[in-house]
């Protein structure tokens, strides 16, 4: 074993059910700051990573986009990576649940516990929150519904094996009060112990009713909860059971990082599990805070999702992780908005750090040829200036305490105790070239210091600003170092880009504005029809001119020349068949990949901007939002009627099949007073309680 320090920093393996937002970058840009910090600091790091693969919420994802499930994830992986890549996340290990290594894993620590008898089998009947995987009792609900999804939660009442969680409620008690840090941030811990000590039930963690997950060894008919399965992670890239060395090194892990959502999961079901495996425990795990956009919760249906990748691209990489560590203390909310991101980009770092480095080079160049220039004798002012930089103690203090925001004061005290050096000295009055030598020479130095504290946080402008000074391999072990004159500097471009809030602010209006009247002259193209059909006075039509059926979409692709409409493949059973809908301002393809739709079959082919549509997908409108008409159970070629109609075979024309007045009544498709079903299923309408069917 080396003697150097060990350090284990894991983050929550993520959901690949969607591609990763601002909250996943969260996590992922704090642990990689932990990392790369004690990796400057000379310790043996191991970083780990990866997605959360198994489970009911993945398979049915999967179904709906009408995909395999493991081709459904093994899809969505590289956008995980490519985000990693663009954020600059170094980690070791990217573990994927659904790895060999992983799954004997799971079996180890299931056996020990197993044979300590906390394992036994039992009949489950409870709530339970897909979007959480996370069973729950009435009292933590909202109306019947999970506080977190807002979603309805469903009855699960099956056979299942529990893990004996009541039994550790002492013990896990116990452990919180003698390692004060494990439950962090110290302000949230009451939260957890006063849950604890309400009482702790036992925990199902096998399922029978779907397949897609980790056999349970003792039973073939269940799985493994996808809980008990994920948190296992962090002993699998540990080494565990296979690689005893590499396990006795790093585990435990110095910090678990995770979400608020998920604290409960990490601080106490985790902790258990490996209490009953007879394994050590975390030494920390931290719950941040949580972040929301301009006030509100990220979500699909708002459209407030931030990529990472995309804001990454227009502002830079550095410069998001920066302001997410800066603008919040860890443990607390967020908010995003571009407005503070780009407040902070012009004032700590363009302004501050970014002139910092320009006036230097600049005032190098001009008096000493681009070369760190000799140090002589030191005033009082120099003195100061080096006092200023000292903030290693207070920097380690802050990281150790997960406290960023406060570590990052601490560097931008020192950076701003630089800028007044430069501004009291004045090296641009200074005749005495040994005394402007020392001036300038300090500043570099300084600048040196301050690359090697914003590295962890900003690794790419780190190296830039070594680049300009001429120095290299620098990290904490080289802090006490000093900068050699002789260097040759290089006034490279601004480190930093200033940007315009309100021309900012303007593009963006103008953009919406943009959008708006797209989207409004598409409506009204696609509404032409209905239009034309108007104007010709089109007359009522009898319901029993439409043939339709149910149809499955299986695959979506964008109309090359409308940005408004898909290309959708439809199957019947015994054909399939192209149609061209403008649904795509409403939904996105993945959205609509596997539904079971109705189609108009007996439609006149038409063709529209240049493809042709063989039939028309129904759906409604109403108050700006569309829904299509859906199946859940129905066959696909099967078809959808109203009773006592028998549909037609002959061909309609658009303005005919207009005339029949179809429309939703309560989420349900009715012509006139009848439903429509497809045998015994009635025809649903998504996210539309009521309003016309076109
Ligand atoms: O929970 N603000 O995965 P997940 C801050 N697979 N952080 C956020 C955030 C937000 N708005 N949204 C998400 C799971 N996060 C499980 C974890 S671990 C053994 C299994 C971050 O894809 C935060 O870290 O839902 C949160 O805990 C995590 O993403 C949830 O990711």
């Amino acid at each position: 074993m080396s003697n150097k320090s060990i350090f284990y920093v894991t983050t929550p393996i993520y959901y690949p059910n969607d591609i990763p937002h601002l909250g996943h970058a969260y996590t992922s840009i704090a642990a990689d700051v932990l990392a790369r910090f004690h990796r400057s600091l000379g310790d043996d790091v191991l970083f780990s990573t990866g997605t959360d693969e198994h489970g009911q919420k993945i398979e049915n994802a999967a179904k709906k986009a009408g995909k395999e499930t493991k081709e459904f994830v093994d899809n969505l992986i590289p956008q995980f990576k490519e985000a990693w890549k663009v954020l600059n996340i170094s980690y070791d290990d990217f573990i994927r649940t659904t790895e060999y290594r992983h799954k004997s894993a799971v079996i180890e620590i299931l056996k020990r516990c197993y044979e300590n008898g906390d394992i036994y089998k039992g009949n489950y009947e409870g709530l339970y929150c897909l979007g959480c995987e996370a069973f729950y009792l009435e009292k933590d609900l909202d109306d019947g519904k999970c506080k977190i999804h807002k979603t309805k939660v469903e009855v699960v009442k099956e056979e299942s094996y529990f893990f004996r969680l009541s039994g550790y409620q002492e013990k896990l008690l116990d452990y919180y009060e003698k390692n004060i840090d494990f439950l962090s941030p110290y302000h949230k811990r009451e939260e957890i112990i006063n849950r604890v000590k309400e009482g702790l039930n036992d925990l199902s963690i096998t399922r029978t009713s779907f397949k897609w997950g980790i056999p349970f060894p003792y039973d073939e008919k269940h799985v493994i909860y996808v809980w008990f399965d994920a948190l296992t992670n962090y002993i699998t890239c540990a080494g565990f059971p296979d690689n005893p060395k590499k396990f006795e090194e790093f585990w435990p892990a110095s910090v678990h990082l995770v979400g608020k959502d998920i604290m409960w999961f990490h601080q106490v079901i985790w902790p258990a599990m490996l209490m009953s495996a007879k394994l050590a425990l975390p030494k920390k795990v931290f719950a941040h805070g949580w972040w929301t956009v301009n006030g509100e919760k990220m979500s699909k249906s708002i459209g407030n999702v931030i990529s990472p990748i995309e804001t990454s691209k227009k502002f830079g990489a550095d410069e998001l992780r920066y302001f997410l560590l800066r603008e919040a203390s860890f443990g607390e909310d967020g908010d995003y908005s571009e407005k503070s991101f780009i407040q902070r980009i012009n004032s700590d770092l363009a302004d501050d750090l970014g002139n910092l480095l320009s006036r230097a080079l600049t005032l190098i160049e001009k008096n000493f040829e681009s070369v760190i220039p000799q140090k002589h004798d030191s005033t009082n002012m120099d003195e100061e200036l080096m006092k200023s930089l000292d903030i290693f103690e207070e920097y380690q203090k802050y990281m150790d305490s997960l406290e960023f925001n406060n570590a990052l004061s601490s560097v931008w005290r020192a950076v701003q105790g630089a800028n007044k050096y430069i501004n009291d000295a004045q090296p641009w009055k200074i005749e005495d070239k040994k005394r402007l030598g020392t001036v300038l020479y300090n500043v570099a130095e300084a600048l040196r210091i301050i690359s090697i504290y914003i590295e962890p946080f900003m690794p790419t402008k780190a190296y830039e600003m070594r680049l300009c000074l001429g120095v290299r391999d620098e990290s904490f072990k080289t802090l006490k170092h000093h900068i050699k004159p002789g260097l040759k500097t290089v006034k490279g471009n601004h480190l930093f880009k200033k940007y315009d809030i309100k021309l900012i602010e303007k593009e963006e209006q103008e953009k919406k504005n943009k959008e708006k009247v797209e989207k409004e002259k598409e409506k009204k193209e696609i509404n032409k029809k209905t239009d034309a059909h108007e104007s010709k006075k089109i007359m009522q039509q009898d319901f029993s001119i439409l043939n339709l059926k149910v149809g499955k979409i299986v695959d979506i692709k964008m109309h090359p020349n409308a940005d408004k409409l898909y290309i959708e493949q439809i199957d019947f059973g015994t054909e399939t068949r192209q149609i061209l809908s403008g649904l795509r301002g409403y939904y996105a393809a993945d959205e609509l990949l596997g539904k079971k739709v109705v189609v108009v079959t007996n439609l006149k082919t038409a063709k529209i901007r240049g493809l042709e549509s063989q039939g028309m997908l129904l759906a409604s409108e109403e108050d700006g939002k569309v829904g299509i008409l859906f199946l859940e159970h129905a066959n696909v070629g099967e078809n959808v009627s109203i009773e006592g109609v028998t549909p037609s075979t002959k061909e309609i024309v658009y303005e005919e099949f207009a005339g029949v007045k179809m429309e939703v009544k309560y989420g349900v498709a009715y012509f006139e007073n009848s439903e429509l079903k497809a045998g015994s299923e009635k025809v649903k309408v998504e996210r539309i309680k009521n309003g016309p069917i076109r």
